[in-house]
This record gives C-alpha cells, structure tokens and sequence, in this order.
C-alpha cells in the first residue's frame, strides 16, 4: 500500500519551477491542504467526436490511476468507454519528487500524447504514431514540493498503450512511481487506492486511504472486476485481518499467472456505491473506479510440469488419458486400406478443387 500522508508537512506548489529550460521566473508558493495525501492520478476518459478527431468529445468514465504505465489499454478504454479506438484520455494531479535536481520526463504510448508540468508543455507529440519515445529537457524540480502534472493521450486505432517515465538526478529510467503522485488538489476520493490480485491468485484485496467498518454480507454484487478483458466472479468480501484498510475479496476463479507474479496486466475494479462499503467514521464510500497489479503466481500444470524442459522431456511423462482397454477405430482403419480405399482422414485433406 502506498498510502504515504503529507500530515504536519505544507506542500508548497511551485509555479514556474518547470518549464522550458533557461526560464528563470519566480516562484509562486501556493498553500495545498494539508490533508493525507492519496497517491495517483485522476483519469477522466473521453470519447472523440469523430474517427480520428483526437479530441476530448464526452467524458465517459472517471478512474482512480495508481500511475500511467499501461502495456495495453485496450480493455480499459473499452470498459470506460464502450469502444477501445478513438479515445481520448487526461490524466491530472501533482508529482512530488523525491529528488532535488534536473529531472528528465520521457513518454512513450500508441498514439499520441502530451505532457504538462506545472502549467508548462515540456512534452507535445499529439501525433498519430506508436512506439516513438519522446524526452523533455530535463527540468530542475525541489523535492518535496508538488508541481502540477497534466497528461494527455488519444487512440486511434488498434493497439493502445502508454508509458511515462522519467529519470531522477542521479538515477534511472522507470515509470514514475505512485509513491510519487498525488490526486488534485481538492478532488475528493475516497475509492479504493490500491488494488491487487494476491500471490496465490484467488484473492483481490482492496486498499482504502481511510479504515472501514465490515462490509455487509454481499458487497461483491455491488463491485465488478475485469481481469485480462475477462469479468471475474467474485465470493465474499471481508476485512483484510492485517488491517481494517484493506478488504479481500474472493476469486471464484484463481487468476493464472507467471510463477514471478510479474505478468503483465492488470485488474480492474469497479464499486457502484450501493454496496454498503463506509468507512469506520461511517462516511459511505462512493463508487469508484480503480485498478492495480496482478501479482498471482498461480498456474495451470500438471504435477510433472516443473520438471519438464526443452533439454530434458520427461522419459515416462503420465498420459492417463490415454490408458484404455481396447483400440476401437484401428481395425476398420486398416480395414478400409486392405479394400484398396484410402482412409476417411485422407479424404477430408483432399483440395476442394484439383487440376485435372
Ligand atoms: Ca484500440
Ligand atoms: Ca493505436
């Protein structure tokens, strides 16, 4: 969970920090409430008005994002949306570096994008490309303070994907953490802020920025999960034992994954507000839209499967399905054959039309 509160601590919102390099403009301190800080971004996803218009025509759905590093988008789109092409998406909130420093950001998606720090375009690439990596000049940001973030992206059609990163003084290339971002300034949300297919793949668990009561028996009518673009059934929720922030849902289904817990991919879950979710003060959560990763290692497999390699099949792999008492279509095979005709399977290969 990457619940970290700015209790006790002024954010100030630097104007003119970022921006084109060689500016050099004051600064302007803006007091940001003083209030825990929930990490991630408000998505608000829109429609586009035409094929290929590239606008934000009608605003469909508004999601909580952990952070914007999407390997495909597609199903996203689609369940905010209704359509996976001609889409368009604005991600806003603040970034507080952890660094002080020049900081390079860097973007890359299917299709087109653009990236605002503090009011400033240091990224525009609204172009209808894919896979061409865009950097800004780097930027000297202070850490601990939070600088406004605006990022825009379209799709048009067939795969949709996208990735901002940056490059912190002194360190490397990644996406920019959660840890890093901060919703709005005076957006209220309070949905789910993490969310996680657990290790062994037949748990969601839910975390809150606040403590909740129990949940009434049956919430889970009130969430829906998409896994992979697949709905998944869901069983009961309760309290997470290890802390009343987080709920644990049950996976009817287990989720199949790679033995890391490192597939890409994520889940995707939403809450009508009607599922009698409220917090321990007994504020009632809205609905909300959230997603996360899915960290299962569950697989699907055979009890010999481990010891199986391309170098090294197994001399006795079991095929019990394959144990039967008597062969039953082998003799009229064979049959066919000793009466000069070719087999049924031979037939059915033969081209429809053949030269003569
Ligand atoms: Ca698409
Ligand atoms: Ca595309």
């Amino acid at each position: 969970m990457c619940i970290r509160p700015l209790r006790d601590r002024l954010a100030l919102f630097v104007a003119a920090a970022l921006g084109a390099a060689g500016l050099a403009a004051a600064p302007v301190a803006t007091a940001v409430e003083d209030t825990p800080g929930i990490h991630g971004l408000k998505g608000e996803y829109y429609t586009q008005s035409a094929p290929g218009a590239f606008d934000f025509h009608e605003l469909k759905a508004t999601a909580f994002d952990p952070q914007v590093d999407f390997d495909d988008l597609e199903s996203r789109l689609r369940s905010a949306t209704g359509r996976s092409d001609d889409v368009s998406v604005r991600w806003t909130g603040r970034i507080v570096p952890e660094r002080t420093g020049p900081t390079t950001f860097s973007v890359v998606g299917d299709n087109g994008f653009r990236l605002r720090a503090d009011g400033k375009l240091v990224i525009d690439h609204w172009v209808d490309d894919w896979d061409r990596e865009q950097s800004a000049e780097p930027v000297e940001l202070t850490a601990g303070k939070a600088y406004g973030i605006r990022i825009e992206y379209f799709e048009h059609y067939g795969g949709s994907d996208l990735h901002v990163r940056w490059t912190p003084p002194g360190g490397t290339r990644t996406a920019v953490p959660q840890s890093t971002f901060l919703l709005p300034a005076g957006y209220d949300y309070d949905g789910a802020v993490a969310t996680t297919v657990l290790k062994d793949g037949r748990t969601l668990r839910l975390d809150f920025a606040q403590e909740l009561k129990a949940p009434p028996a049956g919430p889970t009518d009130h969430l829906r999960t998409v896994m992979g673009g697949a709905a998944w059934p869901l069983g009961r929720a309760r309290l997470d034992p290890a802390g009343p922030a987080s709920l644990l849902v049950a996976l009817k289904e287990p989720v199949v994954d790679n033995k890391d817990g490192t597939a890409r991919g994520s889940a995707d879950v939403r809450y009508d507000g009607a599922g009698g979710l409220s917090g321990r003060d007994g504020d009632v959560v809205r609905s909300f839209w959230s997603s996360g990763a899915n960290k299962s290692t569950h697989r699907l497999g055979t009890r010999w499967g481990e010891d199986v390699t391309p170098a090294g099949a197994h001399r006795e792999y079991p095929r019990p399905q394959l144990t039967r008492d008597e062969w039953k279509n082998g003799p009229q095979r064979r049959a066919g054959l000793h009466d000069g005709h070719p087999r049924p399977g031979l037939l059915a290969r033969r081209p429809a039309h053949r030269p003569e």
